[in-house]
């Protein structure tokens, strides 16, 4: 059987940390995409060089030229520009929507057959975006946001908790960052609610209302500490949980950016909920039922994206 391939669109600190794990985890054949020339060759080349010592049997090409991602079975995205000093919000989208629109373009020339995982930020209305400029089925094109928040509240609990990481699963949901709705009572230690440890004396209401805030503004006390760019090592392994999960229908329930028409009462908008990944893509969308307050930050979540979404239709007519 042919190796499968991964397009990474963008070769910058995240697409190079995605190259690094795909080749490691052996996913397929990667091909780094940028404008930037020599930066994916040299990416490419330099994870390459490293393969005779981990292990693994991977082909990783840098490219410059769409073609090179010509039948890609996966591809993610982080290419864009981040908000720098003095940018206004509609600056940055201008320019990371010119950017959409070039990679989905590329990628409906290309790799038309591909699951297609988003990460440029502002992910929630980006990855609306991209679904439009590619023309790509809805259920393909899918936001990495909630994976990477709840990987952020998940390890804040498991300190919280001393336990291991691998027993707390949280639940998230809404737009990414600021706005998200980690829903406590669907969040557990082994099957535990979060609630329930309250109750036990394992933590307080106060303790757990402090981790949800600083899992909201997670990636803003990354970038306050690294000041130079933003986080991308639990960005990038929570694309790869995603891409893995459609490359070997291993059916995850995950949370992520996808098109809803009519669950949770919202209609044509990419919002952060938990969906199922298979061979088929985004295979279920799972509507639980919201308690008043999750229900209410839900609503403002959508409310921001809503509002992204128009900006992006005056920036663009075409859209
Ligand atoms: O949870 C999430 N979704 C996020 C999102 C978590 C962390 C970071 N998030 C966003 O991911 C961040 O705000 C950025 O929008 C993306 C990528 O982050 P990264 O840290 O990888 O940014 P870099 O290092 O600046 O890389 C971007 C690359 C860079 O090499 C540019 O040359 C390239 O994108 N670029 C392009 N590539 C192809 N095509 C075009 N048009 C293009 N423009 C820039």
């Amino acid at each position: 059987m042919a190796r499968k391939k991964i397009a990474l669109i963008g070769s910058g600190m995240i697409g190079g940390t995605l190259a690094h794990l795909a080749a490691i985890k052996e996913l397929g054949d990667i091909v780094l995409f940028d404008i930037a020339e020599g930066t994916p060759q040299g990416k490419a080349l330099d994870i390459a060089q490293s393969g005779p010592v981990e292990g693994f049997d991977a082909n990783l090409k840098g490219a410059n030229s769409y073609e090179d991602i010509a039948g890609a079975d996966v591809c993610i995205v982080t290419a864009g520009i981040p908000r720098k000093p003095g940018m206004s919000r509609d600056d940055l989208l201008k320019t990371n929507l010119g950017v959409m629109k070039a990679v989905g373009e590329g990628i409906a020339a290309h790799a038309p057959d591909a699951f297609v995982i988003c990460i440029t930020n502002p992910l929630d209305a980006m990855v609306w975006a991209l679904r439009e400029f590619s023309g790509l089925p809805h259920q393909k094109v899918v936001g990495m946001a909630g994976v990477l928040d709840s990987a952020r509240f998940r390890h804040f609990l498991a300190e919280e908790f001393n336990v291991s990481v691998e027993d707390v699963t949280a639940f998230v949901l809404g737009g990414h960052g600021d706005t998200m709705v980690p829903v406590i009572e669907y969040s557990t230690v082994a099957g535990i609610p979060v609630p329930d440890l309250i109750k036990m004396g394992w933590s307080t209401q106060e303790r757990i209302d402090a981790i949800v805030a600083r899992t909201r503004s997670g990636g803003g006390e990354i970038v306050g500490l690294l000041k130079t760019g933003s986080a991308f090592y639990a960005p990038a392994t929570s694309a790869i949980a995603m891409a893995e999960s459609y490359l070997k229908d291993k059916k995850r329930l995950l949370p992520c950016a996808a098109h809803l028409t009519g669950q949770y009462g919202v209609d044509d908008l990419y919002v952060g909920v938990p969906i199922v990944i298979g061979k088929d893509g985004v295979e279920r969308i799972v509507e639980i039922e919201l308690n008043a307050t999750a229900k209410q930050n839900f609503d403002v979540s959508v409310d921001a994206v809503k509002e992204l979404v128009a900006a992006c239709k005056s920036i663009d007519s075409s859209l």
